[in-house]
């Protein structure tokens, strides 16, 4: 293929969170993945260290996970999901309940973490209004969270950029708490830092302000994942829940990063031992294979819906995708060999040899915070002089042409979501040739 032909090519595609025109000059396409590596369209081998998107936890092309969805797909592709279903659809929701903390009864299916915070932030309002308290309508986020982006999702997320641009359409009545974040306090810290458990009294500010009463819910990550792994502090969520209770405020989890294993556990709710009322996930509900996510609710939430007429429909919400047979068939086959394989425990064992790796960076001159929790890890670079993100940048491009490494970066925070069935060797080997750029770079 010429190059002239190559970019024509290219053009069509408009890619998501991309430099698109410095894309084109570099294309990084890859065109087949086994187990922990990708291929590249040409012929190269590349080492996957944030295992898709945080998706993809057992690997690429799972034979299991393949299989299922070739056989599934053959069988039956769709069908209608309202008023009438498939079977596939409540046998994966059975096993995501049964997997889930026991309070969780009911799991609502989406297409993605976008969308499922969009159907638990309506699941909040329509709770409360069934519950006859419908001024409980405010929504509460946090700064420097991620929780996709939908409008909802926008409007409580705290991430500047993705907020810029429609700053006057974000939804109204939504307030956000402070980050748990400060480099004074927390720098460096193994796990979650010891400071910073007072930051979830914002919440009580803003239910004294407000008056409690109005609030609806208020939604956290538990570790906040894209803005570059902020685990919470030691107590924090505790206290979050305390307060939650408190006001009669629905506190919502959005684990769609920390659910299935990231942190060695199912959730992050049973890592934490905090129970929220509602957990969103998505990506590693199918091991990344096919789109899917799903909200969890407690029984209190679905009992809330439940009244009426029997005939009515309880809550008018739901994707034309919502529980797809052949992302569910996915969804019980990554179930399947999460518990199978002993992934989860393998996660778990990996978390301390994990964190010490990356702590190795603590020293570098060019390294101004190293954080870690489970299988989540972040090193923060400093900076160039009047280009914040461009030394990130670079070091994801190096790593992908010059060490056959796929590196994730937010601006100039490095990201690492190893595999839960990552193989210490080649983590090592991979951070080693990550220092090498390092050292090097401007
Ligand atoms: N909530 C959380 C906590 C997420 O991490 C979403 C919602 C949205 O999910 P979808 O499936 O709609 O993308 C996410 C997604 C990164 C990165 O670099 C992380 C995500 C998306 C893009 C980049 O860490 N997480
Ligand atoms: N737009 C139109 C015109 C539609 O008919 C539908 C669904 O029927 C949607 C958007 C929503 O699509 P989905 O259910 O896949 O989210």
């Amino acid at each position: 293929m010429g190059s002239a032909t190559a970019a024509k090519q290219l053009d069509a595609y408009w890619m998501p969170f991309t430099a698109n025109r410095d894309f084109r000059k570099e294309p990084r396409i890859i065109s087949g993945a086994k187990g922990h590596h990708y291929t590249t369209v040409d012929g190269r081998k590349l080492y996957d260290l944030f295992a898709g998107l945080w998706t993809t936890g057992l690997g690429h092309c799972h034979p299991k996970i393949v299989e299922a969805v070739q056989e599934q797909v053959a069988t039956l592709d769709y069908a209608i999901g309202f008023q009438v279903s498939n079977n596939r659809s409540f046998e994966l929701a059975q096993r995501v309940v049964d997997l889930a903390p026991e309070p969780f009864t009911q799991c609502f299916f989406t297409n993605s973490g976008s969308e499922s915070v969009d159907t638990a932030l309506k699941i909040a309002l329509g709770f409360h209004r069934a519950k006859g308290e419908g001024h409980r309508t405010r929504l509460i986020g946090r700064e420097r969270g991620y929780h996709g982006v939908n409008f909802g999702g926008v409007s409580v997320g705290g991430m500047v950029p993705n907020r810029k641009v429609f700053s006057a359409n974000l939804i109204p009545g939504v307030d956000h708490i402070r980050a748990t974040f400060d480099l004074e306090h927390t720098a460096f810290s193994r796990g979650q830092p010891e400071w910073g458990a007072h930051l979830a009294d914002d919440l009580e500010r803003l239910a004294a302000l407000h008056d409690g009463s109005n609030i609806a819910a208020v939604i956290v990550e538990p570790v906040a994942g894209s803005t570059g792994v902020l685990p919470p502090p030691v107590g924090y969520l505790e206290r979050l829940r305390e307060i939650c209770d408190r006001h009669g405020i629905l506190l919502i989890f959005d684990e769609v990063i920390t659910a299935f294993g990231r942190l060695g556990r199912p959730f992050a709710a049973d890592y934490f031992g905090v129970m929220p009322d509602i957990i969103t996930t998505a990506k590693g509900l199918t091991n990344g294979v096919i789109p899917m996510g799903g909200v969890l609710v407690q029984k209190h939430v679905y009992d809330a819906f439940m009244h009426g007429p029997e005939s009515m429909i309880e809550l008018f919400h739901g994707y034309t995708y919502s529980g797809h047979p052949v992302a569910a068939a996915a969804g019980v086959a990554a179930l399947d060999a999460y518990e199978e394989e002993g992934t989860f425990e393998q996660a778990a064992a990996l978390a301390k040899p994990f964190e010490d790796l990356l702590h190795s960076f603590a020293e570098h001159p060019k390294v101004l915070d190293v954080r870690n929790i489970g299988l989540m890890g972040a090193i923060e670079l400093k900076p160039r002089e009047g280009a914040p993100g461009a030394r990130g940048f670079e070091m994801h491009k190096r790593c992908f042409w010059e060490e056959e490494i796929v590196l994730r970066n937010g601006m100039d925070t490095l990201q690492f979501s190893p595999f839960l069935n990552a193989n210490i060797d080649d983590l090592t080997h991979a951070l080693e040739r990550i220092r090498h750029v390092l050292d090097t770079i401007d």
